[in-house]
């Protein structure tokens, strides 16, 4: 009888699937091979602001430390391929533009659930106590490494997971369990090559040619995780993005491949004046009317000063009558330091 019963890779695949996952693949938590270029990385202060990433280190490089007792690691990507923004609209100084990835719902909603239903369902099927731990971006693991790892794709030189199918558009989660599954053996060989697009094409030159990422350049790291004063020497790069960045993975020719997602994942749900809002417009909301149109998205992981900060720039950026006006509203004395701060800085140069 149970020689005819399928692995239990199998069946864990086959659900994960159904709850909507694109790609599943099965690891362990052995220590990264790649522990001295995250430490160089750290040492050159590459990180810039990500002091969090340097305090963790040790656990990122050995997932066992931060989860003892586990002994496999599932890796499970989604796809959230929205498709492209007009371009009328992407072009259009006097609107912000905000990465895909943040349009719709906040991916960690999304997937978290479903990775504990696939958890839920682990235990059901083993009839067994197993431990299960379920993590999304927040726990102190290197997701793109251990995706590679488990199969899903190669890492390139834009840092990014890729898979050869699908592209780099999906999000990744992870289930770490005692319970023991079989590692896949066959991994992805990374497949830049000679191509250097995504080096070459990035608006502030943040990707080395060894792959890794200057943080204190990224205008994704600047837009979403940095608290500080956007540098003046970046401001002019920034243009009209306002959160987050995508052309490392707009030039990717592995992109060409890319297909829209899954429309229940809801990721597809474009809405103009959400995401590529009118600057005047999101200058002059309050912290609640933003929280009433963000509140669900990751906008609200950056919040109302974040955002509005980088609005300053962005206005900047445009430099109209209108902008100058909406800045010297930014500049108010009321405003958040942070706020006030960027738009007199804008309004200086
Ligand atoms: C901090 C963070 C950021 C920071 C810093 C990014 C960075 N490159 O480190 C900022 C805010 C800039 C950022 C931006 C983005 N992020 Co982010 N981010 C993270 C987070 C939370 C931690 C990443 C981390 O540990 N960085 C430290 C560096 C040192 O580690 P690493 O990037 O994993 O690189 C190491 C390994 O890849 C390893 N390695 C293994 N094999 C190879 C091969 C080669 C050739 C090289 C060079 C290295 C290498 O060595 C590297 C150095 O040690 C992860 C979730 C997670 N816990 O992993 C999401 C995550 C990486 N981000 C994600 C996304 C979607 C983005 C953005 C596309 C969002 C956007 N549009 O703005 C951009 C992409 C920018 C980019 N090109 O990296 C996804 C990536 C999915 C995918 N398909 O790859 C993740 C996995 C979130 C998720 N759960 O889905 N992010």
């Amino acid at each position: 009888m149970a020689d005819i019963m399928p692995p239990v890779e199998e069946t864990i695949t086959e659900y994960a699937h159904e709850l909507g996952f694109d790609f599943i693949g099965f690891t362990t938590p052995a220590p990264s091979p790649h522990a001295q270029q995250f430490q160089e990385w750290i040492k050159a202060g590459l990180h810039g602001d990500l002091h969090w990433i340097e305090r963790n280190a040790a656990k990122r490089l050995n997932p066992i430390t931060a989860f003892p007792g586990m002994t496999s690691i599932i890796v499970l990507g989604m796809n959230y391929y929205p498709g492209d923004i007009p371009e009328e609209l992407a072009q259009d100084p006097s609107r912000g533009r905000i990465a895909r990835y943040a349009w719709g719902p906040d991916y960690h909603d999304v997937l978290r659930p479903r990775l504990h239903k696939l958890a839920g369902f682990m235990k059901k099927i083993t009839h067994s106590n197993i431990i299960t731990r379920v993590a999304v971006d927040t726990a102190p693991l290197m997701e793109r490494e251990l995706g590679q790892r488990a199969g899903l794709g190669f890492i390139g030189r834009n840092g990014m997971l890729i898979n050869p199918r699908f592209g780099s558009w999906f999000f990744l989660g992870e289930i770490l369990t005692d319970l023991e599954l079989n590692p896949d053996s066959q991994t992805i060989a990374p497949a830049c090559d000679e191509c250097r697009l995504c080096i070459n094409s990035c608006p502030a030159a943040a990707l080395r040619n060894n792959g890794l990422l200057d943080c204190r350049r990224c205008l994704s790291c600047l837009t979403i995780e940095s608290r500080s004063l956007i540098p003046e020497a970046v401001r002019p790069l920034l243009g009209n993005r306002i959160f987050g960045c995508d052309v490392c993975q707009e030039v990717c020719p592995w992109n060409g491949a890319a297909r829209p997602a899954d429309p229940e994942h809801a990721f597809l749900a474009f809405d103009p004046s959400r995401d590529t809002p009118r600057l005047t417009e999101l200058a002059l909301l309050t912290p609640a009317q933003f929280r009433e149109i963000y509140g669900k998205t990751p906008l609200q992981h950056a919040g109302w000063e974040r955002v509005l900060r980088n609005v300053a720039v962005a206005l900047g950026n445009w430099d109209s009558r209108e902008a100058r006006k909406t800045l010297e509203y930014l500049a108010r004395e009321q405003m958040p330091p942070l706020v006030r701060e960027q738009a007199r800085a804008v309004l200086k140069q």
